[in-house]
């Protein structure tokens, strides 16, 4: 990747957790945290990897994203919105009552979202039947992506797809987990620990990669050797800070679903500004 590129996605993250922010604090609460450990993956798919037209977002020969960690809406949504795919001011509409842009993704909804998620899990599931379909049908090209969180991980449901995906020799599936290792109830390593999570997708029969979440050029790179993996599933575990780029609350269990005031919004998009102009000057 060329420096510009990376400066140019480093700037998409930014701009996804600024409307990120805008779009929580039009409603005053929502799931933060986890939304914004996930903004730089957002970046690098939207912006780099992913096959999309957001004219058509139902295109055939698109690639598809499943976020099973479904509650990260007003990241996805950011995302979308910043490529194109519905205006920007519908972003302040979320979990409004009509509005399409509820808490949680729905396909029914929302343009660009792919698959309703929201119960920890089955999201991962959905996105193996999707590759799985495009495989039978000689989509070879087609990528489904899939997004699962640490406490997720916990779920049975996560294993169960971990096994059918590397059976059905699923090349055309990435997935991703955000490893931020936190949950609702505080950090995962003491709720339940998913000890040696490397070891555990390769045992399963996975192409395994484990990253900084926040490195958009190093997810890129990632992407494009589990991309080069044609007879096997990838998992790509992310390191990652819940809360990402707000001080106040970066590695804390609460900014799961917080309060965002107006004042807060302010400070957090004055945060975010200041890193802009850090990226730009080329730090
Ligand atoms: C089946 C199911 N059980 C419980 C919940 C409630 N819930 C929503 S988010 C969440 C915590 C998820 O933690 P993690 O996957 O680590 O998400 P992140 O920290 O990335 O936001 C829980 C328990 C749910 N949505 N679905």
């Amino acid at each position: 990747m060329t420096k510009e590129q990376v400066t140019d996605l480093k700037l998409k993250a930014n701009e996804i957790r600024k409307e990120t922010v805008k779009c929580i604090a039009s409603i005053g609460v929502g799931h933060i945290g986890g939304s914004l450990s996930i903004a730089d993956l957002l970046a690098v798919l939207y912006f780099d990897e992913m096959k999309t037209d957001p004219s058509n977002p139902l295109w055939k020969d698109r690639d598809w994203l499943v976020v099973s960690k479904g509650h990260s809406g007003p990241a996805v949504y950011s995302a979308l919105a910043i490529k194109g795919f519905f205006d920007r001011e519908l972003l302040y509409t979320l979990n409004k009552s009509n509005t399409s842009l509820p808490s949680h993704c729905d396909r029914r909804k929302t343009p660009g979202i792919d698959m309703t998620t929201g119960s920890l899990g089955q999201g991962a599931s959905n996105a193996a039947g999707i590759a799985l379909g495009n495989k039978m049908d000689g989509k070879d090209e087609v990528y489904t992506y899939f997004i699962t969180g640490d406490g997720e991980t916990q779920e049975g449901e996560i294993w169960e797809q971990a096994l059918f995906a590397a059976h059905k020799k699923l090349g055309n599936l990435i997935g991703f987990l955000d490893y931020n290792k936190l949950q609702i109830d505080g950090e995962t390593d003491t709720v339940n620990s998913l000890g040696d999570i490397v070891a555990k997708y390769i045992a399963f029969g996975w192409h395994t990669q484990r990253i900084d979440g926040h490195d958009v050029a190093a997810i890129h790179y990632a992407i494009e050797s589990a991309k080069a993996v044609k007879d096997k599933p990838s998992m790509i575990i992310l390191d990652t800070v819940k809360g990402k780029g707000i001080a106040e609350l970066e590695g804390k269990a609460s900014c799961h679903n917080a309060n965002v005031s107006e004042d807060q919004k302010n400070q957090y998009l004055a945060e975010l500004e200041a890193e802009a102009v850090l990226i730009r000057e080329g730090n």
